[in-house]
């Protein structure tokens, strides 16, 4: 028996893209399945509702928007229109496209706050936490960075990114620096709100059990519940959901960004003339589609939460796998990255090919490598070469030879489709998304192998009956091609199904069974057209160029960066500076060097018995008469030198303005006296 379709309405999420930069192929990860799977469901008659939405809120986006000198708002909004956009073009379809911005999010979040205040799982205590004494404010998450108190590497304030990658809460990070100014911070006490997490690992750890979520997800997930700490949910920040009854804070963003899942069900319904609670109060099934990197706030914070204010509580969590690009982990900075507008439409890829790329690489829970070799080897051996292949030849034999078909469904042919719905139908369950597909690619083959093992072009003369019957079979698999390879390829397919003859945009009410209904030979079909075409071997070298030339620059930058690094000083500490001998000195006596248009000879009283004889190289800048009398800055300590010749017992300081000037105390000063 297979969990779908089901009686409960199913709700599909995919994890809120942060509206703070461009789409990537490691965005589409996650939305391009979750996609194919919605549209599956749908298949299968299940009434599915699929949301998403505008991650607007948290500390990046603040903090980026301050750098572009303009408002999140902005920032935020010419992002959610850009992802909105992407995800149409790319085919996935969602009922609703929020934000978290939104007034319904705002709400739903205020409301959930207060059930958990209600329920008594939220307390206020004071904690210290950083705080910049020259910006004047606090330093929530990413305005702080310092030492991981766990591993000891750089971290933000609110995660160890580069080590062990941990959640840490606010107060935790040591040696706090403020992110904006470089200023240590201080550490002040301040009254924040907690939620009572660590009350919740029994439940969690019995829920866990029964989450019909992809083994990544689940595992971690396990080990977290044995362990856990109350969890701070406020911050000192203007942008964001105001805490209730506290103006000065808004929630931490890992609450409102789940509830916005929410929020975009109940603008949905509401449009759609249903209620919200007959999924987030009622008997549903909700499955969250997630990035691997995200699986804690899923299977911890967000299922406590729901648990604690008494909502209905997540069916399913697919955890996907991370995409490389080259064989190198995805990396902006390092420029391993393919944009999906810049990179990728533009250039006139169809999205088709991406959304099959993604889907048939590997299983859902495993890393897939993105190439662009890989990518044309893909394309133009399974769908051009196989799948457009066989429909571009029963479509194109019919119409030339102006065949008409008829006869009977073969039940081998029958057989060969069932295969392939079943696969659909139970690897759904799984979230095998490949195996789906390649189900179909199977399909594809069996196809170009009936029709050649059969010889058509031969029957047409010997046998005209059995040529029209061969024809009839080869274009149930057509339709059945169409109708399976729909959430996989959603345009490339209804191109199929509207040459065949069915009505535009009716591809997507057909159902898996559908395949298996005999092919109604008397709709008037289209001219046939090429399908796929093969991505040829120039444009791909082309695409190559991009993503390595970007690497490149890149590289330089990142080499620009550490050279750069290298010329600033070391930080030293108060004994590094303890160590030189600054003195005050007076010049008793100046001339210059002869050969040299730089020196002068000086003799100087440090308040030692015996003047020292000092050389300088600022004779271009002040003349012996100018020199005598002066009171300067000497490092009395330095090893002597000698300079053409002449011996030098320290050395006078200047600073390196208007070519040299000289350093003098600021108030009339003994020789001999310290300076530090
Ligand atoms: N905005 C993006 C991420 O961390 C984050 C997801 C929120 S899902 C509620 O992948
Ligand atoms: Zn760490």
């Amino acid at each position: 028996m297979s969990n779908f379709p089901c009686k409960q309405p199913v709700l599909v999420t995919c994890g809120l893209p942060y509206a703070n930069g461009s789409c990537h192929i490691g965005h589409l990860r996650t939305y391009i399945p979750a996609d194919m799977f919605v549209r599956t469901l749908r298949k299968m008659g299940q009434d599915t509702v699929f949301v998403c939405g505008s991650d607007t809120h948290g500390t990046p986006i603040v903090v980026n928007a301050e750098e572009q000198k303009i408002t999140p708002a902005e920032l935020v909004k010419k992002y959610h229109v850009h992802f909105d956009e992407i995800f149409k073009k790319m085919g996935i379809n969602f009922n609703r496209y929020g934000s978290t911005d939104d007034i319904t999010n705002h709400e739903r979040t205020r409301s959930i706050v207060l059930d958990l205040e209600e329920n008594g799982y939220v307390y206020p205590k004071n904690i210290s936490i950083a705080y910049c004494p020259k910006c004047a404010r606090g330093l929530p998450d990413r305005y702080v960075e310092g030492i991981c108190p766990y591993c000891g590497q750089t971290a933000r304030g609110d995660e160890c990114d580069i080590g062990c990658q941990r959640h840490l809460e606010p107060g935790e990070i040591k040696d706090p620096k403020c992110r904006v100014c470089g200023s240590n911070a201080e550490m002040r006490t301040q009254e924040h709100f907690f939620f009572k997490l660590s009350e919740f690992g029994q439940f969690l750890t019995e829920y866990l059990d029964t989450l019909h979520a992809t083994p990544n997800a689940v595992n971690y997930a396990k080990e977290w519940a044995k362990d856990l700490k109350d969890w701070c949910i406020t911050r000192n920040l203007e942008w964001g959901v105001k805490y209730p009854g506290h103006d000065e804070l808004v929630v931490y963003v890992w609450v409102d960004a789940p509830i916005g899942y929410i929020a975009f069900t109940e603008e949905y319904m509401r449009s759609a003339g249903r209620n919200w609670e007959e999924i987030w109060k009622g008997d549903s099934r909700i499955i969250h589609f997630i990035g691997g990197d995200i699986i804690y706030h899923h299977c911890i914070f967000w299922p406590a939460m729901l648990k604690g204010a008494n909502y209905t509580l997540p069916w399913g969590v697919v955890a996907s796998g991370m995409i490389k690009v080259n064989d190198k982990k995805f990396s902006k900075s390092r420029g391993y990255i393919v944009w999906v507008q810049d990179d990728y439409l533009a250039h006139g890829f169809h999205p088709d090919l991406l959304r099959y790329y993604i889907l048939s690489y590997t299983s859902h829970t495993k890393d897939i490598n993105f190439s662009w070799k890989e990518f044309q080897m893909k394309v133009n051996k399974e769908l051009v070469g196989s799948f457009g292949n066989f429909v571009n030849r029963v479509l194109t034999f019919i119409e030339s030879k102006n065949v008409d078909i008829k006869g009977e469904i073969e039940p081998g042919v029958m057989d060969a489709i069932k295969i392939a719905a079943d696969v659909t139908k139970s690897e759904l369950d799984n979230y095998e998304f490949k195996k789906i597909c390649d189900s179909i690619i199977t399909l594809a083959d069996f196809g170009n192998t009936y029709f050649q093992s059969h010889e058509p072009w031969k029957l047409i003369k010997e046998d005209p009956a059995a040529c029209e019957a061969v024809l009839y079979n080869c274009m149930q698999i057509v339709k059945a091609l169409a109708i399976l390879a729909e959430p996989t390829i959603p345009e490339k397919a209804e191109e199929i199904w509207t040459m065949i003859g069915y009505e535009k945009g009716s591809l997507v009410n057909a159902t898996i069974d559908d395949a298996l209904v005999p092919y109604d030979a008397g709709l008037k079909r289209g001219k046939p057209a090429i399908l796929f075409s093969k991505l040829e071997d120039k444009k791909i070298a082309e695409m190559e160029k991009i993503l390595e030339d970007r690497v490149r620059a890149a590289d330089a930058k990142g080499a620009g960066k550490k050279a750069e690094e290298e010329q600033k000083p070391e930080i030293i500490t108060i004994d590094d500076f303890a160590k030189m001998d600054l003195r005050v000195g007076k010049i008793l006596a100046s001339e210059r060097v002869k050969g040299s248009k730089k020196l002068l000879k000086n003799m100087v009283d440090l308040g030692e018995p015996q003047p020292r004889q000092i050389l300088s190289g600022i004779a271009e800048q002040y003349t012996p008469e100018e020199m005598v009398g002066k009171t300067v800055i000497v490092i009395a300590n330095l090893k002597p030198a000698k300079i053409m010749g002449i011996e030098s017992n320290g050395m006078i300081l200047a600073a390196d303005s208007h070519g040299a000037t000289l350093l003098v105390p600021e108030k009339s000063s003994e020789p001999g006296a310290k300076v530090r």
